[in-house]
């Protein structure tokens, strides 16, 4: 991996993390109407997927989009004005925060439904081997995804087609409140699971983004070489909530000695500290690099909070059913 790689790296999850810890933040001024679903925690296995992937490929989420929608390049701005409900928003203020899509930078669209964008992303793939480009549909999702029906059918249709799919499970856990285990049969691996079903699968450390990012690379090379789809499940932490800006550890469903593990081994101070020790960058560098993203992150809610709010007259503006009759 070179410098500027892991440079690259190190200041897309601070993005994100400053972004979210800014929603956050700003959630109780109540202009922010819309459910919020925060991936502190979880930035390494976002921004190395990013960073692997092309503009001109094709992504699609779930509802804990934001780090997906900002790595693949989406506007923030947009998708801060979307949250605030906003015209100027990425889904014209009419989706929040569980509906980004940016189709300029690839992020072909997110939903609340769990599992509701993987067909989709299958569809994509779909259409680029028909019109045999060498570009990649990545899939983003939790694990719960894997207990979903059309998940299966959708890992079928790759496999038997050999779809460029690249399919991203981030692994944290957890499904709101419910362990894994108590959800998945003991002993079974996601990415095992998918293996016995032909997909070519690898699990890894889904807080080492420079980790993620030389293992995605790899999967990505073979894909546009057109061997098919890869799967591959990052283990990682969500800290906050399931939904909203608070946390939550004193509900009792997970403990705090658990968080706190997690915490230990959080991706944004790991790479920070190993690009310092292997003078890669100096505090000052970081310094620079914090500042810009503040003021960055500072100017996209004032555009935000700036702008007006869609009016009524194009409240059918988005909606693609016909009227019967
Ligand atoms: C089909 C469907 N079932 C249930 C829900 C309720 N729900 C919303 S988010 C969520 C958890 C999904 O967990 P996971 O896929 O692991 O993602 P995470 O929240 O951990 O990032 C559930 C069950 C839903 N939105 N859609
Ligand atoms: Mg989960």
């Amino acid at each position: 991996m070179t410098p500027d790689i892991a440079r690259r790296l190190l200041y897309c999850m601070k993005r994100i993390r400053c972004v979210e810890e800014t929603i956050a933040a700003r959630y109780s001024d109540q202009k922010m109407r819309c459910p919020t679903h925060l991936s502190t925690g979880q930035e390494a296995v976002a921004a190395a997927v990013g960073a692997v992937l092309r503009r001109d490929d094709l992504a699609v989420s779930g509802h804990r989009a934001h780090a997906h929608y900002l790595a693949k390049g989406g506007s923030l701005p947009a998708m801060i004005a979307e949250i605030y409900g906003k015209a100027t928003g990425c889904a014209g203020g009419r989706g929040g925060s569980m509906h980004l899509v940016d189709e300029a930078a690839g992020f072909m669209g997110s939903t609340a439904i769990v599992a509701g964008t993987v067909p989709v992303g299958v569809g994509l793939a779909y259409a680029m081997k028909l019109k045999r480009t060498d570009q990649v549909s990545c899939i983003f999702m939790g694990d719960a995804v894997a207990e979903a029906g059309v998940f299966f059918e959708s890992v079928n249709l790759a496999v038997l087609k050999r779809l460029p799919v690249l399919f991203i499970c981030e692994n944290n856990l957890y499904s709101v409140y419910s362990p894994l285990g108590m959800r998945q049969p003991e002993g079974r691996a996601i990415h095992r699971m998918v293996g016995a079903m032909g997909l070519r699968s690898a699990i890894g450390d889904g807080n080492d983004a420079p980790a993620i990012y030389r293992m995605v690379e790899d999967g990505v090379r073979a894909i546009r070489a057109g061997g098919g789809p890869r799967f591959y499940e990052f283990a990682t932490y969500r800290w906050r909530e399931h939904c909203g800006p608070l946390y939550d550890n004193d509900l009792g469903y997970r403990s705090e000695a658990e968080f706190e593990d997690w915490k230990a081994r959080e991706p944004i101070g790991r790479l920070e500290r190993s690009l310092l020790d292997d003078r890669v960058l100096t505090h000052p560098d970081i310094e620079t690099m914090d500042q810009e993203i503040t003021q960055e992150v500072e100017q996209a809610f004032l555009f935000a909070d700036n702008s007006p709010y869609p009016c009524a007259e194009d409240a059918s503006a988005h909606v693609y059913a016909s009227a019967l009759g």
